[in-house]
């Protein structure tokens, strides 16, 4: 069977480079947005993410600032990004760690400037030491790195001398009362003690509105992404059974995605068995299973920057019993209706409200809550049913903004029940009431904690179900379980 290996890697080699042009073609069409939305008498910079600790000398393994990565593709530490939209020829500058033949042998191989060009596809590249020396030039109104009559950096130096360039940085969240300054604030107030002419402008807004919509590229890497998560979920499906360790479910789903090429998980992976299920961001992973638990997994992985968010609660045993359908079905139900309502115009609110309207009527057939009109849900139902997702798991994006083709976001009904939630009302007499009826119902769902999360993209066809082949309802479910 040579031939097919053969085939395999003929196409190994073509899509590689494809891709990567792919990828480079993205970048310049991004940056190119970002620029449209800049004045020509700015500059925006953006910074790498700082390096994180583990322990003691140890650092965590390097995750680039999602923005960054999202305009130059480099996920390599002490980075910096400049667009000067005004500029003749160098509009785009990237300034990069310097190569160093000992570190490299201690920490591995850094870019040269030519591989961050082929990378990035930014052709002016100078080094992260030199960075200083340029914003001294370019804030001082000279050129930097070309003759002293070169018009390169002319129309900043002119906005500057003429107090009305602007410096755009990404400055939310903004600074508290007290507390230390945000350090984009702190570079902001450095460079103002020293140079005169610019005004500090916030540019997050740009970025959020420019991520939200997912080009053709990043939603191809979306859906594979959410295709490795979906693989991961059912691999873990797999793993649980009565005796099994919450890790267990934990360490066969993210095998799946190290074996598929992704970085790791895009966030810690959630496995709450019994009443952990209820804990909404349960992270140890540490109680042994029981037959006749449910158990909520919510987990995804971060692949080539993007992540999807998809949670399935299951029977450890591989069967449902009937107090746990009752509240499963409720929640499929509120999602199934949710999905309706996810169409171009719609908003992110209005899928939320509909997931409100079903799990309110079924939460008072069940006896749960006792009155429709108010709030009484939101002590079974604590979280929204949506947020964005892409380079981030709570991706950016205006909240608000009408759905359109190339949106991605999440639809994650849920309800828990925990005793304790009745415990906290406040002591009056329409609680005690409340508390009287809705106790017995209270006592027979105690501790079952259901959330069912799927990830879409919008297309211009309708809505697309990113992790749609993970076994969802309970005849499919309890289909799957039965093959392990
Ligand atoms: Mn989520």
């Amino acid at each position: 069977m040579r031939y097919p290996i053969l085939i395999a890697a003929l196409i190994a080699v073509m899509a590689g480079p494809v891709s990567g042009q792919e990828l480079q073609n993205d970048l310049k069409a991004r940056r190119a947005r970002v620029m449209e939305r800049l004045t020509p008498e700015s500059m925006l910079i953006l910074w790498s993410a700082p390096v994180k600790q583990y322990s003691g000398d140890v650092d965590y393994e390097f995750r680039q600032d999602s923005n960054l990565y999202y305009l130059t593709g480099l996920d390599q530490e002490e980075t910096v990004l400049v667009l000067m939209p005004g500029n003749a020829e160098r509009k785009e500058i990237l300034f990069i760690k310097p190569r160093d033949a000992v570190r490299e042998h201690w920490e591995g191989r850094l870019l040269s400037r030519n591989e961050a060009t082929q990378e990035s596809g930014i052709a002016t590249v100078y080094l992260a030491t030199d960075f200083e020396a340029f914003l001294a030039a370019i804030f001082s109104g000279r050129p930097y790195a070309a003759p002293a009559a070169s018009q390169e950096y002319a129309r900043f130096a002119s906005a500057l001398k003429d107090n009305r360039a602007t410096l755009h940085l990404l400055l939310t969240p903004g600074p508290g009362v007290s507390g230390e300054l945000p350090v984009n604030y702190q570079f902001v107030n450095k460079l103002r003690e020293r140079f005169f002419g610019f005004t500090a402008s916030d540019a997050t807004p740009v970025l959020r509105d420019l991520r939200q919509l997912k080009t053709a590229y990043e939603q191809k890497i979306l859906e594979e992404s959410g295709n490795i998560s979906s693989e991961a979920h059912m691999a873990g499906m797999k793993a649980a059974r009565p005796g099994a360790y919450e890790y267990e479910v934990e360490a066969a789903i993210e095998y799946v995605y190290k074996k598929n090429g992704a970085f790791d998980w895009g966030y810690p992976s959630i496995v709450g068995s019994g009443p952990n299920a209820t804990t909404l961001h349960y992270s140890k992973s540490s109680r042994r299973m029981e037959s006749g638990d449910l158990v909520l997994v919510d987990a995804a992985a971060h692949y080539k920057y993007m992540t999807v968010d998809i949670t399935r609660t299951y029977p450890v045993n591989g069967t449902f019993t009937t107090a746990q359908k009752d509240i499963y079905n409720l929640v499929l139900q509120a999602q199934a209706e949710g999905m309706k309502v996810a169409r171009a115009g719609a908003r992110l609110a209005d899928i939320h409200q509909k997931t409100v309207e079903v799990i309110k009527q079924g939460l008072l057939k069940l006896g749960l809550i006792t009155d429709v009109s108010g709030d009484q849900y939101r002590l079974w139902y604590t979280h929204g049913a949506n947020h964005w997702i892409g380079m981030d798991v709570h991706d950016v994006g205006e909240m608000g903004r009408p759905l359109a083709p190339g949106m991605a976001f999440v639809i994650e009904p849920g309800i828990y029940i925990r005793e304790s939630a009745l415990d906290n009302l406040p002591d009056t007499r329409e609680n005690a009431a409340f508390i009287a009826k809705v106790r017995p119902a209270v006592q027979k769902y105690m501790d079952i904690g259901i959330r069912i999360e799927d990830s879409f993209i919008l297309t211009e066809s309708g809505l697309k179900n990113l992790s749609a082949r993970v076994p969802r309802t309970v005849e499919e479910v309890e289909a799957f379980m039965k093959t392990r």
